[in-house]
């Protein structure tokens, strides 16, 4: 992907001098041509490409000579070996493959957050608060795809001045279950199989399915990851959801139960199945990449936060159980209140040393926030802190520079491996004679827990309300738009047809009768499945807001960041290419020219022409989010259409509903490809306050598509 220009990158780097990259400046080392090469243990070294071995001169035949053996005394590159020996540390138990980036947050001035907390972070609107944010995908290992169909992990790390809160969520806002105990259970049925490590970055095989169709708490969150939501078109176009219940504490003592949510600026967008098939080939790290070329293009990704709250008092006043992690709390019963602003504006340095190392814990909050007896919660607070042990070689992982907060850490914690604090102190416990780390009262700015009220027995139960699964699964199938709907039935029919044991597909058909009778009918249908008579249970007929991903359009449409090919051949018409690149970078896009070579292609005016950034059989069109075809003289309309590459590059943008565009030569071009799908196609003016697409006119920012569009795009020309 490409870079727009220095220029631009400077002048966000320089927006970007958080007090955390501040922080990281300290552990930087700047290679540069003049930096020589060391040791370890810093000395010199004139020689990195040969081992020292004992010099002696072998007579093999006719005077030829050889190395001698290698000395094992060569301690540069035994070291060197050494080293690389010893590069790879165990890649997360889930969640392995990610990206990350590094931004801020500022809390809206006079939010109504402060009505719910304290904790400055999210009330203060003068400060900016670093983040670092790692998005990932679940199943697969660190080197699968990006553009597989999963749920994307979400974990924000703020670095406030009252220590780090990692809010640690998915782009999906349930969970598969409801207890923590049951997490081993349910990564080890998602996971690869055990018997033959099949299948990578995929819940399309027996056990997931076996495990989900035994364990209907995950119902819900399975229709979630059944649908469009798990396969974005990008990071920057996905909700983000804390999932879990936490708790606020506000200055009057008075606690909250709180959900977070990060809405994209750009609004909810997917790719089609058939784009993240493809694009999981021609680019395994499509997502990772898009990341990066929207930072360092200029169009850093925002997000708003927003909470739901719930006070005290009323927990129990919904039919579901507010600490139900499979639960959502509709809008309609829970407003959403937004609070404050996320923006990610520069990408990491090293990957190893700054998104592999990051470790995120639910159990790292700050005053003013707290956790729920949300039971997954609970579970989570223990996991994470664990987890980080085994993967960061020991405890002392939260002094890693990525995860060091801005504030000082003072406490008598000690030594443990890779200790890399000195602490001048002649004490390491508390109380002592010097008064040294002394603990903060909470009215000084100490953690305060809420002095929660239980009466209970202790038991293994779960509450009432959380034996009750499918009533929000049918709330999520009801609120799907016909596409939408459609696009989950062939999901769930692509999994379960990857399922071979018929005890599998058929109990998950019997599942889905649960949920919806036409769903159920027609995934069964499609798999083998048992075709239901009649619904297992009736349809209450209710629908929320804020579940199609359709109710997330941009609130300003905006085609920035979007990648658009430009198609030419020797003999284009320049004007047409320069005009069109020229409205496109000012609106923020980033234009690619394709041609039959990288490289200079002439303009039929016989001028410089263009250099084309890639050849027709380099990239494809499931790369792009909308295509232009500018004019041309008969030549290069020839050459075009006797491509067949080029055919099927517009076909294929065609059949995924992209934004289509061409002017006169073009048009015939776009006309020939597509005549057996569309025989009267027709194009409608084209001016500077509009592109015309296959589907109709787009103009000044407005768009229309095809009905069976998930993934929308605005051009706003001119
Ligand atoms: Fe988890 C990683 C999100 C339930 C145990 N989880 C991990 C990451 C995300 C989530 C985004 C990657 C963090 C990163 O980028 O480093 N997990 C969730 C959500 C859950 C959830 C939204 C449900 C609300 N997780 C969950 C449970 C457990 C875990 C119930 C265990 C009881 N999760 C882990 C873990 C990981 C992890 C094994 C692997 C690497 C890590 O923690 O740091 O401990």
């Amino acid at each position: 992907m490409s870079t727009v220009g220095g220029a631009i990158k400077q002048a966000v780097t320089s927006m970007t001098n958080t007090a955390k990259i501040a922080d990281l400046q300290h552990y930087t080392v700047e290679v540069t041509p003049s930096t020589g090469l060391t040791t370890d243990h810093g000395v010199p070294v004139s020689d990195t490409d040969t081992w020292r071995a004992l010099k002696f001169v072998l007579k093999l035949s006719d005077g030829e000579t050889g190395p001698g053996p290698a000395l094992l005394e060569d301690h540069i590159a035994r070291e060197k070996i050494h080293r690389f020996d010893h590069e790879r540390i165990p890649e997360r138990a889930v969640h392995a493959r990610g990206a990350g980036a590094h931004g801020y947050f500022r809390a809206y001035e006079g939010s109504i957050a402060s009505q719910f907390t304290y904790a400055s972070v999210l009330t203060d609107s003068t400060r900016t608060t670093p983040v670092f944010v790692r998005f990932s995908t679940v199943q697969g290992a660190r080197g699968s795809a990006d553009t597989v169909r999963d749920v994307r992990g979400f974990a924000v790390k703020m670095y406030t001045e009252e220590g780090n809160w990692d809010l640690v969520g998915n782009n999906i806002p349930v969970f598969f279950i409801q207890d923590a105990i049951k997490f081993p259970d349910f990564v080890h049925a998602v996971k690869p199989e055990p018997h033959n490590e099949v299948p990578t970055g995929q819940t399309a095989h027996n056990n997931f399915w076996d495990f989900v169709g035994l364990q209907p708490e995950s119902a819900h969150m399975v229709c979630w990851a059944m649908s469009d939501r798990a396969i974005p078109r990008s990071y920057r176009m996905m909700q983000g959801f804390g999932v879990n219940t936490y708790t606020l504490l506000n200055s009057a003592n008075e606690r909250f139960f709180v959900k977070f949510h990060w809405l994209p600026e750009l609004g909810v967008h997917s790719l089609m199945w058939d784009e993240a098939l493809k694009i999981s080939g021609q680019d395994p790290d499509f997502h990772r990449k898009d990341l990066e070329e929207a930072i360092e293009n200029g169009a850093p990704p925002k997000w708003t936060l927003a909470i739901q709250t719930i006070a005290e008092k009323d927990e129990h006043n919904f039919e579901f159980d507010i600490l139900d992690a499979t639960k959502i709390w509709p809008t309609e019963l829970v407003p959403l209140h937004e609070i404050g602003e996320m923006v990610l504006n520069r990408t990491v340095d090293e990957y190893f040393a700054e998104t592999e190392q990051s470790a995120f814990c639910t159990s790292h909050v700050v005053p003013g926030i707290g956790f729920s007896d949300d039971p997954l919660l609970q579970g989570r607070n223990f996991s994470y802190f664990d987890t980080q042990i085994t993967r960061l070689g020991g405890v002392n992982w939260e002094q890693l520079p990525i995860n060091r907060p801005i504030c000082p850490v003072m406490n008598h914690h000690r030594d443990g491996q890779h200790q890399a604090k000195i602490n001048k102190c002649p004490v390491n416990y508390w109380p002592n004679r010097l008064n040294a780390g002394a603990p903060v009262p909470a009215a000084q700015g100490g953690y305060h827990e809420f002095a929660q009220k239980v009466v209970g027995m202790k038991q293994r139960l779960r509450a009432p309300k959380f034996q009750e699964h499918f009533n929000q699964a049918q709330l999520f199938v009801n609120s799907l738009s016909a596409s939408e709907k459609a696009h989950m039935i062939a999901a769930f029919s692509f999994e379960l047809s990857h399922c071979d044991d018929p005890v599998v597909y058929e109990s998950y058909t019997k599942i889905l009768n649960n949920i919806d009778f036409d769903l159920a009918t027609a995934v069964a249908t499609n798999v083998g499945g048992v075709l239901p008579s009649e619904a297992a249970r009736p349809n209450h007929g209710q629908t929320a807001f804020g579940i199609s991903q359709l109710d997330f359009s941009p609130k300003t449409p905006t085609i920035k960041s979007r990648r658009i090919a430009i198609l030419v051949a020797d003999g284009f018409d320049a004007t047409g290419v320069t005009v069109m690149k020229t409205v496109l970078k000012a609106s923020g896009a980033v234009p690619f020219v394709i041609g039959p070579r990288r490289g200079k292609i002439r303009s039929s005016s016989g001028d410089e022409g263009v250099f084309a950034d890639h050849h027709f059989e380099g990239q494809r069109s499931t790369m792009f989010d909308a295509l232009y075809i500018p004019n041309g003289n008969a030549e290069c309309g020839a050459v075009l259409r006797a491509n067949g590459r080029v055919m099927h590059w517009i076909a294929e943008a065609f059949g995924h509903c992209k934004v289509i565009a061409g002017l006169g030569e073009g048009q015939n071009t776009i006309q020939h490809a597509l005549a057996r799908y569309v025989p009267e196609l027709s194009f409608g003016a084209f001016d500077s306050d509009a592109v015309v697409t296959s589907y109709g006119v787009i103009t000044s920012g407005k768009y229309s598509l095809g009905s069976t569009a998930t993934d929308v795009i605005s051009i706003a020309s001119g």
